[in-house]
């Protein structure tokens, strides 16, 4: 925010902590609302981000913040893409415009950014464990302060935010839990949790319905007995259509709710109540998604994480031609009229799995089971046991989940599951809890499993076909967010642990896994410049790999190097330098591969570039590695 934004965040320029907000009257805190959320729409515009699911948390977070005494009180937001509104009041709002740039703010929260931010999330549906476990610590210490869960309706649909409530119901620990209830996940909602916070959202219609029957059943004459008896029956009968048995105060919570999310009063009033009461509270908030922005209250979906994008025409400035998850989508489609017994499963993330349009078509043989991966694989596994073809597309980082489904449900019983591996490799703008960087490494350790990694869109299309027609046992195809280069044999067909020669060279052999191809390509130019041939290997069998053709060509060059936009340890790159070392055949090993800690936010470009992964960065390290004398 720089100076001249003074005039139109009056209100907003003057917050730089929470303590600035307590003595704000309710009419100024709406000021400021309304200014938080041109200021949301000023930078993320920009920036690209969750714009729909800030704008619906604005009230909340204020009432949140004037009445918890943060950092002292702690508040976890579930996966945090939500927290913008909270950094903006936690001192970060100067900086805003970094927001997911590379060194700038992040897109969610992060302990080491802030003292405010007290708990890492990204990944759905872990606030509640986290919470309950500081409450006990808290607890332990005999220290006095609140804690407080903030978590979507969606991410209620994992499974660990249902162990966790049902843990902390009987815990008697004192905890806050607010549940921002929007009807939305990414897309609408599914399942029968969501079905029954719908009926209680209806609930203040019912009570306010009620109160005008009973007006009416009073205003009756005593000679209208017989039909007020059998007014209060149809009562009855309609209180229970309406209002579901309270399934949290079942679990153990105090319920308050549902209350509007945009009343900021109301919501100090039982976020102040809830505070002080002992055990286990739940507070249920409705909002709407994208409030205040026209385009996105229309379409929460498009706009929960998107680009940049034009405020006054809601245009997204974007390019989604040709992506790997388009590509993905398609295919799905052209193999499901081949086969009938294709089915696609997708773990709330129908859109940026690019399977909308299979949904469209196939409805039958299309589940979307909420924010759930561990049980989408397992629902996978039964299905091939069954005997139908299922499909699990699930992002890289969100199938960490579901490690033990893989190994025990699917692997150990050598079934047929195919796995389409979405987000394969570095990210970008989302950062660290994002990155697809370890499930090369974490699948090599799961029995029976094939792991394929097209080297183009075209690739990933004959890989499909490969997976779902031919492999038998379960496979595993991992492919890169964004678009990719075609390159001259990715049409030759698939054959079981065979990867191809895309250059032949004699100085040194390259192996590139994922997006990283193109990179090689330039790096072998400015190799090749320096009198240095490359010989460019794509493996497309991570596993089995072509030990026969690796083995070949480090026979011809003497020099392997293996780059992959993956952690080092463990994997493809782990795997051929064994190979290697193994065959005895003096040839030399490197494998320029990311570290073993976590990847910060920022353009592919820039990390690329930071971890040597850029063409002259794997350049650099080749000449370092086996052309300086030291
Ligand atoms: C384990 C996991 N799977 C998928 C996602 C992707 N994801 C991010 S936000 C979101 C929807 C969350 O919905 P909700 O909690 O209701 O929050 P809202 O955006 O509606 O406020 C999903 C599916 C994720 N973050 N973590």
């Amino acid at each position: 925010m720089n100076k001249n934004d003074n005039k139109c965040y009056g209100y907003l320029s003057r917050i730089n902590t929470p303590d600035d907000l307590k003595n704000l009257t309710y009419d100024e805190l709406g000021i400021l609302a309304e200014e938080i959320r041109l200021f949301l729409l000023d930078t993320v515009s920009k920036t690209g981000g969750h714009i729909a699911s800030n704008l619906g948390v604005v009230e909340l977070t204020l009432a949140l913040h004037k009445v918890l005494n943060a950092p002292l009180d702690k508040i976890i937001w579930d996966v945090g893409h939500q927290t913008y509104v909270h950094k903006i009041l936690t001192g970060r709002k100067d900086s805003f415009e970094s927001l997911r740039q590379f060194g700038g703010i992040a897109g969610f929260p992060k302990t080491q950014e802030s003292e405010y931010d007290i708990f890492n999330t990204g990944h759905s549906s872990t606030s509640v464990s986290a919470a309950l476990g500081m409450a006990r610590a808290r607890d332990l210490n005999r220290e006095d302060y609140t804690v407080a869960a903030v978590i979507g309706d969606g991410a209620l649909s994992g499974g660990m935010a249902l162990e966790a409530l049902n843990d902390a119901g009987i815990s008697r620990t004192n905890l806050l839990v607010i549940l921002n209830d929007n009807g939305m996940s990414i897309a609408p909602n599914v399942g029968g949790l969501s079905r029954y916070l719908s009926r209680l959202r209806i609930r203040p219609f019912y009570y306010k319905t009620r109160e005008s029957m009973q007006a009416f059943f009073d205003s009756l004459p005593n000679s209208g007995r017989r039909l007020r008896k059998f007014l209060h029956k149809v009562k009855s009968s309609v209180k229970s259509m309406f209002i579901p048995s309270m399934f949290f105060e079942d679990l153990g919570f105090r319920y308050f709710g549902p209350i509007d999310g945009h009343d900021i009063k109301e919501m100090v009033r039982v976020f102040e109540q809830g505070k002080t009461m002992k055990g286990p509270v739940l507070v249920h908030v409705v909002t709407v998604k994208g409030k205040g922005y026209k385009f996105a209250e229309e379409n929460p979906g498009i706009y929960h994480g998107v680009a940049p994008f034009v405020i006054e025409s809601g245009q997204v400035v974007n390019s989604r031609n040709k992506n790997y998850s388009g590509v993905f989508g398609k295919k799905m489609c052209e193999l499901a009229k081949q086969d009938n017994k294709i089915i696609a499963i997708t773990a709330a993330m129908t859109d940026g799995t690019g399977l909308t349009q299979f949904r469209e078509l196939y409805p039958k043989r299309f589940f979307d089971v909420g924010i759930a991966e561990q049980h989408a694989v397992t629902l996978a596994a039964g299905l091939a046991m069954g005997g139908a073809k299922p499909v699990v597309a699930i992002y890289s980082t969100f199938l960490q989940r579901a490690y033990d489904q893989i190994l025990h449900d699917v692997a150990l019983q050598n079934l047929k599951v195919v796995f389409a591996i979405d987000r394969a490799g570095v990210v970008g703008d989302d950062g660290e809890t994002h990155q697809g960087i370890y499930d090369i490494s974490f699948l090599y350790t799961i029995p029976n499993m094939t792991i394929l990694s097209p080297a183009s869109p075209n690739e990933l299309k004959n890989m499909l076909d490969y997976a779902i027609f031919e492999h038998q046992g379960p496979v595993a195809v991992r492919y890169p967010k964004g678009s990719g280069h075609e390159f001259d044999g990715s049409d030759t067909p698939i054959e079981f642990g065979k990867g191809m020669v895309l250059k032949e060279g004699t100085s040194v052999t390259l192996i590139g896994v994922g997006k990283v191809m193109n990179n090689i390509f330039e790096a072998a130019q400015l190799l090749e410049s320096e009198g240095i041939s490359c010989e460019i290997i794509n493996p497309r069998f991570l596993r089995p790999a072509d030990d026969e053709l690796i083995l070949k060509s480090a026979g011809k060059t003497n020099k392997v190097v293996v780059v992959q936009d993956v952690i080092q340890e463990g994997g493809f790159g782990a795997y051929v330098t064994g190979l290697i070392n193994n065959a005895r055949i003096g040839a030399y090993t490197k494998v320029i591969g990311l570290p073993d800690k976590g990847i910060e936010h920022g353009k592919t470009e820039l990390i690329y570039k930071k971890y040597g992964l850029d063409p002259q960065g794997i350049k650099a390290a080749i000449i370092k590695e086996f052309y300086t004398n030291n």
